[in-house]
């Protein structure tokens, strides 16, 4: 009898917790990734040189595409990927499975060290396609040689940031 007010207000509390933390949703739970190429000069974040078996979780442990990033995890709001110095000969696809939303954009940073980050589209229609996705946003990379489009942007791909 005297327990059961106590109970009801701790259980008050503990959804008042839960509420407050989905709010503030994506980001809370925002990854960083790495990536770099495999070279070592000018480097502004990562200590080693990529390999997409890496997790790309840490500065020593870059991935070394970052299309490998995208297909191997699973992309949210807040979530940032920070690709090295080097040059990145890849066509990076993202489509809404590894989008942003209103609560934050997926953000893809280049080094602005050394030569910064170059994407090479040779080879490839474009560098960068983004394929209904949303809240996406792509800052300081330097593109080159792309076939037809730097930049590809098709179906609902509103609300990125390039
Ligand atoms: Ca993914
Ligand atoms: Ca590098």
């Amino acid at each position: 009898m005297i327990l059961k007010p106590a109970i009801n207000q701790k259980s008050a509390y503990f959804i008042l917790l839960v509420l407050v933390l989905l709010l503030m949703g994506g980001n809370l739970f925002a990854t960083d990734y790495y990536v770099n190429d495999n070279v070592m000069a000018g480097e502004m974040w990562c200590t080693v040189i990529g390999n997409d078996t890496n997790d790309g979780l840490a500065t020593n442990t870059p991935k070394a595409t970052i299309q490998n990033v995208i297909d191997t995890k699973l992309l949210g709001p807040g979530d940032r990927v920070f690709v090295d110095t080097g040059t990145y000969n890849e066509m990076v696809l993202i489509t809404g499975t590894d989008d942003g939303s209103g609560a934050g954009y997926v953000t893809f940073t280049a080094s602005t060290q050394g030569g910064g980050a170059v994407i090479d589209g040779a080879g490839n229609a474009q560098s960068w396609n983004l394929t209904n996705c949303q809240y996406v946003r792509i800052e300081y990379f330097k593109i080159t040689g792309g076939n037809a489009n730097g930049i590809f942007l098709q179906g609902n791909a509103a609300n990125n940031y390039i």
